[in-house]
């Protein structure tokens, strides 16, 4: 492979897609040939985000809730138990990807708004993973991943999600990113974020990884102030310094009423608006519980249609939407869709997955696929040793000169609080590594002029430089600043580059 004489500005993402064709022009097994090509595609889609939690913390409804529609089941069936991939495409489809290798195409229908899988009979531990494909504005972002609930470390169903995202080391994760839900921090989420963290960037990283404190709308049997008592544990959690090592933030957040917010119905309008022009006494006893809903003598709704609201909403949107259409601040089923959505803290998760994770998308892809590379390699030496020996050289050496790489190691370093550095020089890395406009990353505003922003950057790297060439400097410290002297140096390219 000719090494282009520009590798060292070349975008990271396209050497490593040269490395993925390498790597399939190398292989002569067809299963690994098809596993190098399906590495490149993968940089050439969306990031892949993957839903971790234990079970039944909320994964499937949330991911529902981002993509808009009730795909992932949430029920007790069988497809909770796969690995269930959700992306865009032209057309609607279900593929079973069998454990030897081979794909089977699924019925599947759409029962009240839900989608509903036939497996057709084939044996759960023989299907490796199911792939929907469905047409969807939401997917066309980010692939969304449910996985199957972690219950302990080594259930089977655990370890299919353990296993997709190499939580145990082995293949590398499938996944990009993580987002990590969790009800209360359990002590077995205190576990399974420990079997995460790996201070060399691996799986999971405050630049790949977000916790969800799911549910928020159940905190204290769903009373009114459930979402502002969630907002409270989240600050707490956020400030947690081994949870904020492993994720970039912790956001409150009721999938449920997110998820039915933007697939309400309008006989479940009807429904709640029947509830809200109920006598005032009345509907405040069916509210007091759960229990007292469903069972509290009441003709204009049967206890079915109130257990379908109940599974629907909760105890707290249906509080919620009653007292809103009681008062008049809602009336039609569009308001109600947008109260919903509003009250469930969704929008603040779109916040970071679009600040966090998608500016950075086409590095945390390339790296990701790298890992995937390597593991290929070392897979293919048992049958070429050359080949393999080939492959690995050009990874080493796209690695070693890829920049955006360097840079995304010590954002993580940065953001887990690994570097021995002062809070104001943390800041800064934390800065000059973030996916921006070279003046942002300076600490400038986008008006700079060219000659502020090299001065600036000069300094950067005269600053850095020292710190590196420090012979006191602790190892991780000295390769931090090297790091940062180069993004300095690219930054004062980029101001002296022709506008
Ligand atoms: N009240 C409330 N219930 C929720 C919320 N999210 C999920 N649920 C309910 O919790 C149950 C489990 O939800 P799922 O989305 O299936 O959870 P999961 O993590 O995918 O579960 P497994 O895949 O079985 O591990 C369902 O009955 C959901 O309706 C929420 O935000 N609020
Ligand atoms: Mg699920």
């Amino acid at each position: 492979m000719s090494q282009p004489p520009s590798a060292g500005v070349e975008r990271t993402d396209v050497q490593v897609r040269r490395l993925a064709d390498l790597a399939a022009s190398l292989a002569t097994d067809p299963a690994l040939r098809a596993e190098a090509a399906s590495l490149g595609e993968r940089l050439d889609g969306p990031l892949r985000v993957a839903f971790a939690g234990r079970v039944k913390a909320g994964k499937s409804t949330l991911l529902n809730a981002l993509v808009g529609a009730r795909l992932a089941p949430t029920d007790a069936g069988e497809c909770t138990r796969l690995v269930t991939i959700y992306r865009d495409g032209i057309g609607y489809g279900v593929v079973a990807l069998m454990r030897d290798g081979t794909r089977r195409a699924l019925d599947f229908r759409r029962q009240s708004g839900a989608l509903d899988i036939d497996i057709g009979g084939l044996p759960l531990p023989s299907i490796e993973r199911l792939e929907v494909t469905w047409p969807s504005s939401a997917l066309r972002a980010m692939t969304l991943i449910d996985t199957p609930g972690l219950a302990s470390l080594n259930d089977e169903n655990s370890l299919r999600t353990r296993g997709f995202l190499a939580l145990d080391g082995g293949r590398p994760s499938e996944a990009d990113a993580v987002i990590y839900l969790m009800r209360h921090l359990h002590r077995t989420d205190a576990q399974f974020l420990e079997s995460f963290l790996d201070r060399s960037l691996g799986p999971v990283s405050p630049l790949n990884a977000v916790a969800v404190l799911s549910r928020a709308d159940e905190i204290g049997a769903a009373r009114p102030d459930a979402m502002q008592s969630a907002a409270r544990i989240a600050e707490r959690y956020r400030n947690d310094e081994q949870l904020s090592s492993l994720c970039a933030t912790v956001v409150p957040l009721a999938g449920l009423l997110a998820e039915t917010g933007h697939t309400l119905r309008e006989d479940e309008a009807a429904a709640l608006r029947t509830l809200a022009a109920s006598d005032t006494e009345v509907l405040q006893r069916m509210l007091t519980s759960v229990d007292r809903f469903v069972q509290e003598p009441y003709d204009l709704l049967a206890r079915e249609e109130r257990e379908a609201l109940l599974a629907r909403l909760g105890l707290f949107g249906v509080r919620l939407a009653t007292a809103e259409l009681h008062a008049g601040r809602a009336t039609t089923a569009t308001d109600l869709s947008r109260l919903l959505v509003n009250a469930s803290g969704v929008a603040a998760l779109r916040r970071v997955l679009a600040e966090h994770f998608l500016p950075r998308a086409r590095v945390l892809q390339a790296r990701a696929v790298l890992t995937a590379l390597r593991d290929l390699a070392r897979r293919l030496r048992a049958a070429d040793e050359s080949a393999a020996a080939q492959l690995e050289r050009e990874i080493e050496r796209t690695e070693a000169g890829a920049h955006e790489f360097a840079e995304l190691r010590l954002a993580h370093l940065a953001a887990t609080g690994a570097l021995p550095v002062s809070q104001e020089e943390q800041r800064e890395i934390e800065r000059l590594t973030r996916p921006a406009s070279p003046a942002q990353r300076a600490g400038l505003t986008d008006d700079a002029s060219a000659d502020q922003l090299a001065g600036v950057a000069a300094a950067g790297v005269e600053r850095w430089r020292t710190k590196a060439s420090d012979p006191l400097a602790d190892p991780l410290t000295a390769e931090a600043a090297s790091i940062a002297v180069r993004s300095y140096e690219a930054l004062f390219l980029a101001a002296r580059a022709p506008r």
